[in-house]
């Protein structure tokens, strides 16, 4: 039941710098989110595709669209980001729709999560907060 897709597409995005010296980069991976987790994964056309990155649903603290006003140097414009752990995951969607499809159902598919786990789902205090901290860049 928790591994049935929600949603799954072709999207950006970039490294997280985990490490002080992380590259920071944007590579195209096939994201697919569950009511458990949010993977991605590398995808090249007729080989199977490599799981790269997975986030917990219940790890996730914040999913907001970023807003900004400098150029966004990869192909998809549409930045959205996640906030789990201590990292943020910046993601760029094709197009709104998409976009918005994604942080809609990111948001829903974490509150149930945190919901089913008994956890205090994330608020929007911490939206808020959020991205008055770590602004777009
Ligand atoms: C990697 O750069 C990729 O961008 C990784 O993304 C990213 O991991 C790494 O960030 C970054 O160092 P190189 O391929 O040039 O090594 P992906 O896993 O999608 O390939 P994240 O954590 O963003 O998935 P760090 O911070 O994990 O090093």
């Amino acid at each position: 039941m928790n591994n049935c897709v929600l949603l799954e597409e072709l999207l950006i995005k970039k490294s997280q710098q985990k490490r002080r010296t992380s590259p920071s980069n944007f590579k195209v991976r096939f994201f697919v989110l569950t009511k458990s987790k949010l993977a991605y994964y590398e995808h090249r056309h007729g080989k199977k595709k490599t799981l790269k990155g997975s986030v917990e649903l219940s790890r996730i603290k914040c999913v907001e669209i970023v807003k900004s006003d400098i150029i966004i140097p990869c192909q998809y414009k549409y930045p959205f980001q996640i906030v789990h752990d201590s990292y943020i995951l910046y993601v760029f969607a094709p197009n709104r729709e998409s976009r918005q499809r994604w942080v809609l159902t990111l948001k829903e598919g974490s509150a149930w999560q945190c919901q089913a786990l008994g956890q205090e789902a994330m608020g929007r205090n911490d939206a808020l907060d959020v991205r008055k901290n770590f602004p777009v860049q």
